[in-house]
């Protein structure tokens, strides 16, 4: 009998055995696979591990493979992202459910090669280019960070082909002749594919040469930085972000420009409209790419080098933070992280950046022994009892389906990360980042630091932390529903100070004219200019090189300044802006478009003075954007109703989603008084977010009494 069991554990085997006998065993709740080593472990001969039988895919072969490799005994290869290595020798197994099986593999694609009516149109140096005729589809509409969809909807004829071949057709060709492309992903279900597609349609339209990830693995902070590194033409990322993945779910595609920011709308409009009127694909009749091993590959004038995703990012992680710095706190044995790479694309980049470099060490959080991986000391345990043991590095292997979870680190969606978190003898810092790596979220022991907050204390405590600043931030901004947290920061070190729509491709003008270091956006989302676009990892590095630099004179034994001790220094300092947003995913569409046309409504009727309970207006409007850079306008980006206190509600449909709408509303009260400061936000705010219920006749609207996720 052949078994497939999830990739962490094909991972940590292959990883830590160099050879492998296998043994089966039933009974009616477990299936017991053990297993044991002909020399990879120094201090121990043999593992034994129980499975519940629900985490075991039998193949339809029945039959027992050949033992001459343990990964690929072990591995489902069709849909294994097999050259990561495993994070941790003890990863969290049962905390998702198993990946996709093996069947997943037999949904078709079609377009990934040339179909039989096409023509070839040219053929240079061995390179035969066909023309596929194609028919306009409906509905290629970018939304705030790409064109996302079902993956079912991507999966139709030329879908994805399409796209491609419209955004090529909207850009000048010197962009991209002979030129530097990058294509990565975050290893979602549908990437391979799909970057089969991408890599024929750029050879198509003559790009010199395509850079990409193995196995098509790349975050998009780690695009971004690849692009300006290598000074691309631009590049391709493969994502859907914090949306879930597999074959019932979603899929998506972005495109960054040359200084490796997100296509602003006059890219995407054209884009759009090219899709409306597209009747021809130039695909390159080459054969699919192995993205499986690094090199270059060459197709006539044209290339495909598979690079390794992680080495470009992070040598310039190391140029900005003091890795030295971050290292000796991590090293303290009073000093315990937890990084939760949520089955996404972080998961390649977490072991070589916070085991491998910083040195994050292994912890039993039963005893709060210390583990050290440096030493390849482990046990000898069933998985009922790995539970108690903890890595430093959780869901740390990347899986098409972000093992059945929802890869968007909030509170609701990284719930186990949040139980450790908040759970007894928790470690002191606790992160978490999305699909494609550009999100973070910040967690001390017990506390969570709110998105808004946090942009705000890393710019306040840059310059002395980071040597990337240690001139000083040029200036800060923050997206328009964020708190105005960073407004007060921004104030007090004297610095401009920007407010642009929801999307991070509004920061990067200010960026490369020079006037904007560090933003932020209420999502999860912070940054610098060091690239350009949000940025996970870095994120996470800007906090552990605060929190470093805060202890770096403190003995063995002192107690250490903490993550809510920073926040709660902040706030005494700055005041808090108590913040929330609501999200109700998948509402009906026609009800959450009544919604915001009766609160545009209530805007145009609005006037300053206007009592609502206890609050007085300021002003209401629905947010427009003129770009200081290129004067660019974005109109109606949400709808915000401004008291005179400061305080705020805002209203905005989602623009990421896949089905029906969601709708986001988002509340903040500023609140000077530090006696009140360590109020739960949600007791805080409730008068303003009943308020801005009864406003909006959201129930009414949406029929929902409840939302999905509360941050
Ligand atoms: C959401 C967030 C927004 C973020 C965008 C992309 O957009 O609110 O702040 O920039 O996702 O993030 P929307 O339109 O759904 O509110 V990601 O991590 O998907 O690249
Ligand atoms: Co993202």
């Amino acid at each position: 009998m052949e078994i497939s069991v999830p990739k962490d554990m094909c991972q940590l085997w292959s990883s830590r055995f160099q050879t492998i006998n296998a043994t089966t065993t039933h009974n009616s709740r477990f299936s017991t696979l053990s297993l044991s080593s002909c020399g990879g472990a120094p201090r121990r001969q043999s593992m034994a591990f129980s499975f519940r039988t629900e985490s075991l895919f039998l193949s339809p072969s029945n039959k027992l493979k050949p033992m001459a490799n343990a990964s690929s005994i072990l591995c489902t290869p069709s849909r294994s992202l097999s050259f990561l290595n495993s994070s941790s020798p003890f990863p969290n197994l049962f905390s998702r459910k198993p990946p996709l099986n093996a069947q997943s593999s037999s949904l078709s694609v079609v377009a990934s090669s040339t179909s039989p009516s096409s023509t070839t149109v040219a053929e240079s140096q061995g390179l035969k280019v066909n023309s596929v005729p194609t028919k306009p589809i409906e509905g290629q509409k970018t939304g705030t960070s790409g064109l996302r969809k079902k993956v079912k909807v991507f999966m139709q004829e030329n879908y994805v082909a399409n796209w491609i071949q419209a955004l090529f057709d909207s850009l000048p060709p010197e962009d991209y002749k002979n030129g530097l492309l990058v294509l990565g992903g975050d290893g979602r279900y549908f990437n391979k594919e799909a970057a089969q597609i991408i890599i024929k349609i750029a050879a198509g339209n003559g790009a010199g040469k395509i850079l990409v990830g193995k196995e098509g693995i790349m975050s998009t902070p780690a695009v971004s930085a690849v692009i300006r590194k290598r000074k691309a033409n631009g590049g391709f990322i493969m994502s859907a972000s914090h949306n879930p993945g597999g074959p019932d779910y979603d899929w998506g595609i972005k495109f960054n420009y040359s200084s490796g920011q997100p296509a602003p709308e006059s890219i995407t409009d054209k884009i759009y409209g090219n899709t409306l009127s597209i009747s021809e694909i130039k695909m390159a009749d080459i054969p699919d790419v192995d993205l499986s091993c690094l090199g270059v590959t060459k197709y006539g004038n044209f290339n495909v080098e598979v690079v390794d995703p992680v080495s470009d990012y992070l040598e310039l992680m190391e140029n900005v933070f003091d890795f030295l710095l971050i290292r000796s706190l991590l090293s303290r044995t009073d000093f315990r992280i937890v990084f939760d790479a949520m089955h996404a694309v972080t998961g390649a980049y977490a072991k070589p950046i916070f085991v491998d470099k910083l040195g994050a060490t292994l912890v039993c959080f039963a005893c709060g022994i210390l583990y050290c991986l440096k030493f390849n000391y482990y046990l000898s345990l069933t998985v009922d009892v790995w539970d108690l043991v903890q890595d430093s590095i959780l869901n740390g292997v990347p899986l098409e389906d972000f093992g059945h979870g929802h890869p968007d680190p909030n509170l609701t969606y990284a719930k186990e990360l949040v139980n450790i978190m908040y759970g007894e003898n928790g470690p002191d810092f606790g992160a978490a980042s999305d699909g494609d790596g550009d999100r973070n979220m910040i967690l001390g022991r017990g506390f969570f630091v709110t998105p808004s907050d946090s942009v705000a204390i890393i710019a306040a405590n840059a310059q002395e932390a980071i040597p990337y600043f240690q001139s000083g931030p040029k200036g800060l901004a923050r997206s328009m529903p964020t708190s105005g947290a960073l407004d007060r920061v921004a104030q007090k070190l004297n610095l401009p100070f920007f407010e642009v729509p929801t999307g991070w491709k509004f920061f990067g003008n200010l960026m490369d004219a020079g006037k904007l270091s560090i933003c932020g956006e209420e999502s999860f989302g912070t940054g610098s200019d060091h690239i350009r676009e949000k940025d996970g990892i870095w994120a996470v590095l800007a906090w552990l090189s605060i929190i470093a630099y805060r202890n770096k004179d403190k003995k063995p034994g002192e107690k250490l300044v903490s993550v809510s001790d920073v926040v709660k220094e902040y706030w005494a300092t700055y005041g808090r802006n108590f913040f929330s947003r609501y999200d109700y995913e998948e509402c009906e569409s026609e009800g959450a478009n009544k919604m915001i046309e009766y609160l545009r409504d209530l805007v145009s009727k609005s006037k300053a003075g206007d009592k609502h309970g206890n609050y007085a207006l300021q002003f209401a409007d629905d947010f427009t954007y003129t770009d200081p850079v290129d004067g660019s306008v974005a109109s109606k980006q949400g709808v915000r109703f401004v008291f005179t206190d400061g305080s705020r509600i805002i209203f905005r449909l989602s623009g990421t989603g896949s089905a029906g709408a969601t709708v986001r509303m988002y509340i903040e009260q500023f609140e000077p008084d530090v006696s009140k400061h360590e109020m739960d936000a949600q007791t805080a705010l409730k008068p303003l977010i009943d308020l801005a219920l009864s406003v909006s006749k959201l129930k009414d609207f949406t029929g929902r009494e409840k939302p999905t996720v509360i941050t």
